[in-house]
């Protein structure tokens, strides 16, 4: 009696079984090749979304699959468990963002499982554990000590009614999220750590990654922005004092009309002293957003200070102007304006007068209209003195070698790349380890005193973070003289946790040191997979903290991840799926109807994995479908009874066929699934294969026998994708071992050999014919052929055959006459 294709249940055996079995724990001591397979960690945001199934099926698969290759593989899972959302559900539920989290997990964990993802769960980790962030709170010390971490002020966005800090995600349209009213700036001490330190490294090492997308290696770059220029020293007129600036264009050093500085530039501030309307304007500046964005797209405003600069070259007195589009934090906080070459340099001068001098003339094709626009490209160099006549390259050399030498200059290489600030005025973090002596200053916490512990059972109300307020929490002695100190309050940034978790899942319970041993059996990661949204900051930060911890002594080579799959979006309708446009689809309604594998199938055979996914009922039926067509395949298979050993010399043509298309499948499939991680192709291969083995009415035991073989192949290349389906019908057709333990599918070569070979024969080249020959047959035994054939013979009859051609492979052409 054929049994129904029931998921549900088939699910939980094979579940179980791999549980029963430690299938995916993950061990060292193992005499084959590692492979370490790791998807980006989630936030326990409640449940997971069908962005998450499709990510951690990806992974799973690649694991699946390296591990059919006899790889030793680790894969596992865990959470990066702080941040803002859960403080914004503590203010709604009145939970505190610690319970709500672990509950989170725990509902998470339970969906994971659900789809039966081969995670090695023993190394599990939460990054809102003491037991984890205690060594992130450790490095930062060490890193004190090293001078890699420092104190500045900088700004923050700042609720004048609330009294409190925001995070760049609370500020909306300028204004607060929870009262609306208009967001300021401040400026408060915060931490930063020295990424620039390490701009070079993270530049230069991208050319090692031979596995990465050459897009996120281009957006990396572009985000270190590493430019050569030249700083020049511009001299002020009464003072000794000069003020610098840096460009990447000297080549247009002579057609300067006015330097511009930024309103909290030192010299801006002096003089808006004396001046009201620039002090005004400086106010002004002081609440302006600072992001970016909002630089790009702000009206560019400026005043004049007043302050006359003198031309370095021609000794030509030069305004100083306060603008909105200089930022202090951004290089020396001044820059050179040429109109003439610069849109931006361009607008601001037509707005406020300023002269308008062209000083590179186009070549070649450009065209230059200064009456529309700012020549922008480079050219040849006029009004230019003696540096008429250069080329805007030769230029940079001639000009920067005339400052050098007058002592007015210096070529820079300079990175856009800012230091990393990673203070958060925010409760649900990582504290940061540090102690404000009165005497001493910042003092890191003795390692003997770490864990800072977060206390968790608090109320978050959307005052601000609690321990603020919380005395047990911030008052404590200074590590180093003994007097009463204040604890540091700020966190982390939750990006900090997820910049090293990959090398902590190497030994997640190691409770004496960071990391040990194991990171070196297990990193790099071969395999790293995650959105397209990580392309900068998480990868960037990862691969910085790769290097902290390699300078450290703590983990050994460059970088962190060999190979990266960057995932496209799920979409519905074609738009990106979210809660408040209310086309959400929420993959557990699609695991409870249809099961994990049609899930998982679908996921898999909708798109290649990095381009983006759209949701489709059709698709979600059709994979299901499939699923239960390949179950009564093989039940019907099995249903009549035993199978004989395959004969391979007695198989018909036909039999010949389906087994050569059985291994030409398992040959696209190892290529799609093992290099091109194109798994839709995959799947589509064998949808096909079981296509030709369904039109197969041969019923002989021969026929069986290939049948059995196919049908073993299909589930072994199935079972990363459908792995419970492939579970169960590994055991239906006949194996004792389950499918988890078995290796991926040898080629069988002999029988991807083509025998036989089918020829075209034409007569007066009109196709009038086909004959099979053997593939080696000589070329007068096909003529022999050809000729003999009867439906030829039609169109020869009676007449001269003046010449055959044979061209190999393909077709035989009679010519006859007539
Ligand atoms: N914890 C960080 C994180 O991204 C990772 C750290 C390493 C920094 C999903 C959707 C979203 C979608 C579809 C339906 C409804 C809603 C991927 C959204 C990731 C990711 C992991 C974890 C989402 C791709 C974008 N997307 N497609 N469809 N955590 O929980 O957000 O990029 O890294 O899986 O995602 S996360
Ligand atoms: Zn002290």
């Amino acid at each position: 009696m054929q049994q129904e294709y029931q998921p549900a249940s088939i699910e939980s055996a094979a579940q179980q079984w791999w549980q029963d079995h430690n299938t995916f724990r993950a061990l060292e001591d193992s005499d084959k090749e590692k492979y370490y397979c790791l998807a980006m960690f989630p936030y326990p945001s409640g449940q997971l979304h069908m962005g998450h199934v499709r990510n951690y099926t990806i992974g799973d698969v690649i694991s699946r699959y390296q591990r059919m290759q006899g790889k030793n593989v680790l894969q596992p899972m865990g959470w990066d468990a702080f941040g803002l959302p859960a403080e914004n559900a503590a203010i709604k539920n009145k939970v505190p963002p610690a319970k709500w989290t672990y509950q989170n997990i725990d509902y998470m964990r339970g969906q994971l499982q659900r789809l039966g993802l081969g995670y090695d769960w023993d190394r599990e980790l939460a990054t809102c554990t003491p037991q984890y962030y205690r060594w992130e709170q450790w490095l930062f010390t060490r890193l004190f000590k090293k001078g890699l971490v420092y104190k500045k002020t900088a700004a923050v966005n700042w609720c004048p009614v609330d009294e409190t800090v925001l995070a760049n995600e609370q500020v909306i349209d300028g204004c607060c999220w929870r009262c609306d009213t208009q967001v300021e700036k401040r400026e408060i001490p915060q931490w930063f750590m020295k990424i620039t330190d390490y701009a070079e490294q993270l530049l230069e090492d991208l050319d090692q990654l031979d596995g990465w997308p050459e897009q996120v290696k281009t957006m990396q770059a572009n985000w270190i922005g590493r430019s050569e220029g030249v700083e020049i020293k511009f001299g002020l007129d009464d003072s000794d004092d000069t003020l610098d600036v840096y460009t990447t264009r000297p080549d247009t050093l002579m057609g300067v009309s006015y330097l511009a500085v930024a309103a909290e530039h030192p010299l801006a501030l002096q003089a808006a002293e004396s001046n009201a309307e620039l002090h005004a304007f400086v106010e002004e500046c002081r609440k302006m957003e600072t992001s970016e964005e909002a630089m790009e797209t702000a009206e560019k405003k400026g005043v004049d200070t007043g302050v006359k600069a003198i031309h370095p070259i021609t000794g030509d007195s030069v305004p100083v102007w306060a603008a909105n589009f200089v930022l202090m934090g951004y290089g020396t906080g001044a820059v050179m304006s040429v109109p003439a070459h610069d849109q931006r340099d361009y607008e601001f001068a037509q707005k406020y007068n300023l002269p308008i001098n062209q000083v590179i003339e186009p070549v070649g094709k450009a065209k230059c209209d200064l009456s529309k626009a700012a020549f922008t490209e480079k050219g040849r160099l006029i009004n230019s003195g003696q540096f008429d006549g250069l080329t805007s390259a030769e230029s940079f050399d001639a000009i920067a070698d005339v400052l050098v030498t007058n002592k007015q200059g210096e070529k820079q290489v300079n990175y856009r790349l800012r230091d990393w600030g990673i203070s958060r005025q925010r409760y649900w973090g990582t504290p940061i380890p540090i102690i404000n002596c009165p005497d001493c200053g910042a003092v890191p916490v003795p390692e003997a005193d770490l864990p800072v512990t977060l206390p968790e059972d608090v109320i978050v109300d959307g005052s601000g973070s609690p321990i603020k307020s919380m005395p047990e929490f911030y008052e404590c002695a200074c590590p180093e003289c003994g007097a009463d100190a204040i604890r540091e309050t700020d966190t982390f940034d939750t990006f900090f946790e997820s910049s090293w978790y990959y090398a902590r899942f190497t030994c997640p319970d190691n409770e004496k040191a960071m990391l040990d041993e194991r990171a070196d059996h297990w990193l790099p990661v071969d395999q790293y997979i995650g959105g397209i949204e990580h392309a900068v900051l998480h990868l960037l930060y990862a691969r910085f903290f790769h290097k902290l911890m390699r300078d450290e002594g703590l983990v050994s080579g460059d970088e962190p991840f060999k190979n990266l799959l960057t995932q496209g979006m799920v979409l519905k309708d074609g738009v990106k799926m979210s809660k408040s446009k209310g086309n959400t689809v929420d993959p557990q309604a699609l695991i409870d109807q249809y099961g994990a594998d049609t899930a998982r199938l679908f996921t898999m055979f909708a798109a290649p994995p990095d381009q983006s996914l759209e949701w489709s009922d059709k698709a979600v039926e059709g994979s299901h479908r499939f699923l239960n067509r390949l179950w009564r395949a093989v039940q019907d298979h099995v249903e009549q009874g035993e199978v004989v050993e395959l004969d391979i010399d007695s198989l018909s043509d036909e039999l010949k066929d389906l087994r050569r298309h059985t291994y030409q499948t398992v040959t696209k499939v190892s290529d799609d699934i093992g290099r091109r991680h194109t798994f839709n192709t995959a799947i589509a291969a064998v949808m096909e294969l079981m296509n030709a083995q369904a039109k197969l009415k041969d019923n002989s035991p021969q026929a069986r026998a290939v049948v059995q073989e196919l049908l073993e192949k299909t589930v072994l290349m199935l079972s990363p994708i459908t792995p419970h389906i492939c579970h169960k019908l590994w055991q239906v057709l006949g194996h004792n071992d389950a499918i988890v333990t078995a290796t991926w599918p040898e080629i069988d070569e002999s029988a991807l050999v083509q025998d036989k070979i089918e020829l075209m024969v034409q007569v007066n080249g009109k196709l009038r014919s086909k004959i099979s020959v053997a593939a080696d047959l000589a070329k007068d035994a096909i003529e022999t052929m050809a000729l003999a054939d009867e439906s030829v013979q039609k169109f020869t009859d009676g007449k001269e055959v003046r010449k055959v051609i044979v061209v190999p492979g393909r077709l035989v052409n009679i010519v006859v006459a007539g």
